[in-house]
């Protein structure tokens, strides 16, 4: 089916839309494009993954403003389907891929859920298709995996059997679906006219800019945007260093740099963790390995934020001492505030750090099931506790119980979420990470 077909399909939303990988980014979209009217059809691995979406519950944990009920919604009218069967996918006309990106220790991409999918996919993929990665992949990926792996498995050509392109994804946890309507994307085409044709299947469902480029653009848009973040977070960390170094509040510097323009400086923090930042410049930097480029300051920053856990640990270890045998309280497992995702959680790597010198975690989160229960109980004995994520729940802490619950009143507060004072006046001696102001 040409282009034009396709194009037509797509704006009368008789288009049937393929989904592979239910997850973060895959799920939302399957049902934004589902909610939209269009007949969707989602491949997972996970059985577990499948039977629980067809019945209209959500399989991503955590607080997802508007996902349940589009969800309940879309199952119900049967517009989406979840299946582990790519066969589900021989008729569809567009095929968007959600797989998992990880990086491997040489932090490069070694996308096996992609190769896997691709091969599949291109197994039972019809003549006129359009697929499009939506996973965050390393700049040249599109160019240098994925149509070569297509063209294989579907024996076809890119361009003519079927149509290629990078659309990056934006979600957020605890905003996938608004991020999904909000935020604008970048659709890169195989060619200019499939471009357009992606441009006009994302305004379907993106009410901001859709802007068309090419695969090496796509690709580095998404994976830059993200280096920026993870620099930006670094050097505020490194501020935060210095700062202590000299007795002063890496707090109260940035509140008074943000007053000169374009000094949006971000925040100092106990770990930069999730499935995004820590990864992306990783995608980016890799993207050159084999080019005569000297790539230093993103692994720079990389270095400096997966060093904070270890400058937590230092904080505890400078006010308990000798930490064999010590007992001491996490407070935060998830990467991001009032969140339960847990993926590369600077708390892991506080956690394992303290192990390794010999003391007894223990950990509080009231977002992850494996750490819920009561924060008094679990500080009984403690010689420190430490704030590692900063969930609302914390800002109301019964300071005075927790001193007395506690072997010694030591806290590390690594967000800057707690007042000073309030935390004196119940007997605490207070480190806060960035600031060591009188
Ligand atoms: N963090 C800091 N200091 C900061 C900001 C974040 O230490 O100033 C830490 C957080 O505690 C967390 C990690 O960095 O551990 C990542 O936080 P994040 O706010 O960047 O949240 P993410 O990982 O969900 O990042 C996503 C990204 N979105 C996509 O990849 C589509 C990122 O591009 C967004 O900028 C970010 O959300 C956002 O703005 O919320």
């Amino acid at each position: 089916m040409a282009l034009t077909d396709l194009r037509k399909k797509i704006t009368d939303r008789s288009a049937r839309i393929g989904v592979i990988g239910l997850g973060y980014v895959g799920l939302p979209v399957a049902a934004l494009f589902a909610q939209k009217g269009y007949d969707v059809a989602g491949v997972d691995i996970k059985a577990e993954r499948v039977e629980k979406i067809n019945r209209g519950i959500s399989p991503i944990e955590g607080n997802e403003p508007g996902l349940e009920e589009l969800l309940a919604g879309v199952t119900q009218s049967g517009n989406l389907k979840a299946t582990t069967d790519y066969q589900a996918l021989a008729d569809r006309d567009v095929v968007l891929i959600d797989v998992e990106t990880p990086v491997n220790d040489q932090h490069v991409p070694e996308y096996q859920a992609l190769k896997s999918a691709l091969k599949s996919l291109g197994g039972v993929m019809k003549k006129g298709v359009l697929v499009v990665v939506e996973s965050t992949i390393m700049p040249g990926t599109m160019r240098q995996i994925v149509k070569p792996l297509l063209e294989e498995s579907s024996g076809m050509a890119c361009g003519e059997g079927f149509f290629l392109g990078n659309c990056p994804e934006r979600v957020m946890p605890g905003k996938l679906l608004a991020n999904l309507r909000a935020m604008s994307r970048v659709v890169g085409g195989d060619s200019s006219e499939t471009s357009a044709v992606m441009k006009d299947l994302y305004q379907q469902v993106v009410e901001a800019d859709v802007d068309e480029a090419d695969w090496i653009t796509a690709e580095l848009v998404k994976t830059v945007e993200n280096a920026y973040r993870d620099v930006q977070i670094a050097f505020a960390n490194e501020v935060a260093l210095i700062s202590e170094a000299l007795g002063a509040s890496a707090w109260r510097v940035r509140e008074l740099v943000r007053k000169s323009p374009g000094r949006e400086m971000l925040l100092p923090g106990a770990g930069v963790g999730g499935h995004c930042i820590p990864k992306d410049p990783w995608l980016l930097a890799s993207s050159v390995r084999n080019k005569n480029v000297d790539v230093r300051l993103i692994p720079a920053a990389r270095s400096v934020n997966s060093d904070m856990p270890r400058h937590m640990r230092d904080l505890i270890a400078n006010q308990v001492g000798d930490l064999t045998e010590k007992r001491i309280l996490l407070m935060g497992y998830a990467y991001l505030e009032n969140s339960d995702d847990t993926r590369d959680s600077p708390s892991e790597a506080l956690r394992r750090l303290l192990t390794e010198a010999g003391a007894e975690v223990v950990i509080h989160d009231p977002f992850v099931e494996e750490f819920t229960g009561d924060l008094y109980e679990k500080a009984g004995g403690c010689s420190a506790a430490a704030l590692v994520t900063a969930h609302s729940e914390y800002k109301s802490i019964d300071f005075p119980l927790l001193a007395r619950s506690m072997a010694s009143p030591i806290l590390v507060d690594g967000r800057n979420l707690w007042d000073k004072k309030i935390v004196l006046q119940a007997g605490f001696v207070l480190v806060r990470l960035g600031d060591f102001s009188q």
